[in-house]
């Protein structure tokens, strides 16, 4: 069932600028997810990496439509997506998700960042927030996402290359660093963290021997579409499905690998 925040989240939200929501979906259902992405030929076909500064591989696999199957079900689930209206304060669009997969000593670091400095480039207002869901589960040594408690609320600061990333203006990053508490936030498998666009993250280079694949699904207000022609994604109404219609679309995409695999 979705949740119904209380209005001392939605208030810790805006103040805060993210919202962690522990142990939220069954881990069971995060450990399947997971086998289902291990084995997804089609989720690693579209696999992209991005360097960090010291040249370690930050993978992900990123998609703007919303197919049927798992990923896209968790993205449409009312879940995460009421929730996430009640945070923003309006009606959402679907821009795009990800799994994050970051693997045992190789994974990469991210370096600080807002999602809305870069996505600025297509979106006139920071009226977008995400939702990260921690499939393995995450933890200081294997990259957990760190934010800087707060920071949303300084507005968008400039952003320029780290690496083959964006990163957002190491000057102003060292002159803030300090200013924020650091949160690390690590998250048992099936928990989940509400994040608004201009708060400051980063995570560090997985350095243990746990992965730590994530779930990222990002969102805009519906009034924010993008300015410019031709930003991909698709920003009409999307459909929004209850537990049991995620858990269906889950089971299916697992069967449909093993019909693919033959047992
Ligand atoms: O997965 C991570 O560690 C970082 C993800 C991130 O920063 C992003 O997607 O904007």
């Amino acid at each position: 069932m979705p949740m119904k925040l209380t209005a001392e989240q939605v208030e810790q939200y805006l103040r805060e600028g993210y919202l962690f929501l522990p142990d939220y979906f069954p881990s069971a259902d995060m450990e399947q997810l997971l086998r289902v992405a291990r084995d997804d030929d089609a989720l690693a076909s579209i696999a992209n990496d991005r360097l960090d500064r010291e040249g370690r591989t930050s993978r992900l696999s990123l998609r703007h439509e919303l197919p049927d199957d798992a990923y896209a079900a968790y993205t449409r689930s009312c879940a995460i997506v009421e929730p996430m209206e009640q945070l923003m304060g309006c009606e959402v669009s679907h821009y795009h998700h990800k799994m994050m997969m970051k693997e045992p000593h190789t994974g990469g670091a991210w370096e600080w960042h807002q999602d809305f400095g870069y996505w600025h480039a297509n979106f006139l207002y920071p009226d977008m927030a995400s939702c990260m869901i921690a499939v393995d589960r995450a933890h200081r040594t294997n990259g957990c996402l760190q934010v800087l408690k707060g920071s949303h609320r300084m507005g968008r600061l400039e952003h320029g290359r780290a690496g083959d990333q964006t990163g957002a203006d190491p000057d102003r990053i060292a002159a803030v660093e300090d200013r924020f508490e650091r949160v690390y936030c690590e998250m048992t498998p099936g928990t989940v963290l509400f994040f608004h666009s201009n708060l400051l993250h980063r995570s560090d280079a997985n350095r243990s021997c746990d992965p730590r694949w994530a779930l990222i699904c990002c969102y805009t207000s519906s009034e924010n579409p993008p300015f410019r022609d031709g930003t991909k994604g698709e920003f009409s109404r999307f459909e929004r499905w209850d537990d049991e219609r995620v858990n269906r679309s889950l089971q299916e995409h697992e069967m449909r690998q093993s019909d693919v695999r033959g047992n």
